[in-house]
């Protein structure tokens, strides 16, 4: 008799629960059945570097379906252009001041609430394969295998449930086959799901597949306008910023110039201070059948740079390095696209693409040569903006633009509206539902702020904040420097000109200044917190 009560009484909390856990209703029209998210997210993939969005590089026909078939988003952006901070932004919905995240190094504070824990609480079934960074038991996940840290592109060792294990072959078929095997053996089909599929690739060092390593290695690519950037009219941190092609970029793990050849010529090393020969170490895991997959190629890169390096100009030297840069990033991205390809082909074989809505991101942008770098950090448009694709067949139409200013501090808010689940009123973003929906009535938000704080530590970029919205970029530079920017997006979309002290520029220099203040409060950072995490990191920045 009680028990019966006491089960009435639970059926009828759940109801209520039920009834309660989503009061936003009114906002889309919500499918009867709940979505499930795909969420695929890449590390450093750049926006140049999808057909979607630019073609000159390379084709991403995979990756493209979701513009094609959804929508695509010009004005992405993070809030801190670095990785284990963008993944914790993601997860929190709060920028790096909030959830304590700031840079690599400082560790994520686990209690607190992530939006996969929502998920998992409001019945969702979750997942999550590949790279997150941070951590060994992703909360709110109910099935994982990650690679610990940074990861390894060959042979790589993932973390679970069960412990660490190795598996054999290349990191970005790996994560797919796990994905996809969960998909089948381990998708409960009466639960939503909420997957996240995340690459390691297009990270440094960039190893791609040896069959297109061989492919691309026989490639050339376009320059970018600015690669012979000397940053005049640029303040003191893009001059000393150390993520330029020629300076800083490593002939060794970088270009894949043998060790041996490099030691025999001698006097490469000081041209590129610490060209070590560590990036290897990737090659160091492969076995010897993986090895010699790759020996030709290697072979012939190398022979190549012995025989050209020593009369090679300067600007020479950078076309070389650029070229091998891009080979080898772009090859790795080509494995990317190959096996999005896969995971999209099974939601469509197995009627789950209708319900799904898939979004393909990075965790940052990064540069391709533009102003003579590669890496990311800055605020400056290639680092700041990330790749942005969201399919949801009914929901968005297909083949639709946004330039709003979206962030991946929007993230969580937005699949947590689409799933009908309430946001915690905490999380800072926004959720882009009226975007995809198309009721960009009820978007409202026209700036966005940023904030970088890894420094000093590897490529050397200053700490900074600004404020960007569809026209102009406000940047203060601080720390060991005090350093205004000010760039005209629509006029000099390549940021060459810093106009902060232009006088025609004053007043709008002088009105977004206001704007940033406001900002600053509004998301509730400080000059307390810049300093309060300039004394946490004087503790230890040590690179993982
Ligand atoms: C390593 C890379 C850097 C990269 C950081 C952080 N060097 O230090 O180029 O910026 O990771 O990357 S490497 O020689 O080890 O590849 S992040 O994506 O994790 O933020
Ligand atoms: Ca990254």
């Amino acid at each position: 008799m009680n028990n019966k009560i006491n089960f009435g009484i639970l059926l009828l909390l759940m109801a209520l629960l039920t009834a309660y856990s989503y009061s936003q209703d009114e906002k889309y029209n919500a499918p009867s059945k709940r979505p499930n998210v795909l969420f695929i997210m890449s590390d450093d993939h750049a926006y140049q570097a999808i057909s979607a969005y630019d073609n000159k590089l390379i084709k991403t026909p995979n990756i493209d379906r979701l513009a094609n078939e959804g929508m695509l988003f010009t004005n992405a952006s993070v809030t801190n252009s670095i990785c284990a901070p963008s993944r914790a932004t993601i997860l929190t919905g709060k920028h790096s001041h909030i959830n304590g995240k700031i840079n690599n190094v400082t560790p994520f504070d686990t209690s607190q609430v992530t939006f996969p824990q929502l998920f998992k609480d409001a019945g969702y079934q979750t997942a999550m394969f590949g790279k997150l960074h941070f951590g060994n038991n992703p909360k709110g996940i109910d099935d994982f295998m990650i690679l610990p840290g940074q990861g390894d592109y060959i042979n790589p060792e993932f973390i679970s449930k069960e412990g660490r294990t190795t598996i054999t072959g290349y990191v970005t078929d790996i994560i797919t086959d796990l994905t996809l095997d969960w998909f089948k053996t381990k998708r409960d089909a009466d639960k939503p799901f909420m997957m996240m599929y995340l690459h390691k690739a297009p990270h440094r060092n960039w190893w791609p597949s040896p069959e297109k390593f061989k492919a691309y290695a026989k490639k050339t690519f376009p320059e970018p306008a600015t690669l012979f950037d000397d940053y005049e009219n640029r303040g003191t941190a893009a001059k000393t910023a150390e993520m330029n092609i020629l300076y800083h970029m490593k002939y060794s793990s970088d270009n894949k110039v043998r060790a041996e050849t490099l030691e025999r010529m001698g006097d490469v090393q000081p041209v590129v201070p610490g060209n070590t020969t560590w990036g290897y170490k990737t090659y160091a895991r492969a076995t010897d059948e993986q090895k010699a997959q790759y020996d030709e190629t290697l072979d012939a890169i190398s022979a190549d740079f012995e025989a050209n390096w020593p009369t090679m100009t300067d600007k020479e030297k950078i076309q070389w390095k650029y070229q091998r840069y891009m080979q080898d990033y772009l090859a790795t991205i080509e494995s990317v696209d190959d096996n999005v390809g896969r995971v999209l082909d099974y939601l469509d074989e197995s009627g789950l693409a209708e319900n799904t809505i898939v979004v393909y991101t990075s965790d940052q942008g990064f540069y391709l040569g533009e102003h003579g770098w590669f890496d990311k950090r800055f605020i400056y448009d290639e680092s700041f903006k990330t790749p942005l694709l969201i399919r949801w067949p009914n929901q968005i139409t297909a083949g639709t633009t946004s330039d709003e200013m979206v962030q991946n501090l929007d993230f969580a808010q937005t699949f947590l509206e689409a799933a009908q689940i309430n946001a915690p009123t905490d999380m800072q973003g926004e959720s882009m539902i009226p975007l995809l929906t198309g009721n960009v009535k009820d978007w409202h938000r026209d700036a966005v702020y940023y904030h970088f704080y890894e420094y000093p530590s590897v490529h050397m970029v200053k700490r900074h904040y600004g404020i960007v919205n569809k026209e102009f970029k406000l940047i203060h530079f601080y720390h060991d420097v005090d350093e205004w920017e000010l760039y005209d997006r629509n006029k000099d979309p390549q940021e060459m000109n810093n106009v902060f002290n232009k006088p025609e520029y004053k007043k709008i220099a002088a009105n977004l200044k206001i704007k940033l203040k406001e900002m600053r409060i509004k998301y509730k950072d400080s000059q307390e917190l810049d300093n309060k995490f300039i004394d946490i990191s004087n503790t230890a920045l040590v690179e993982n």
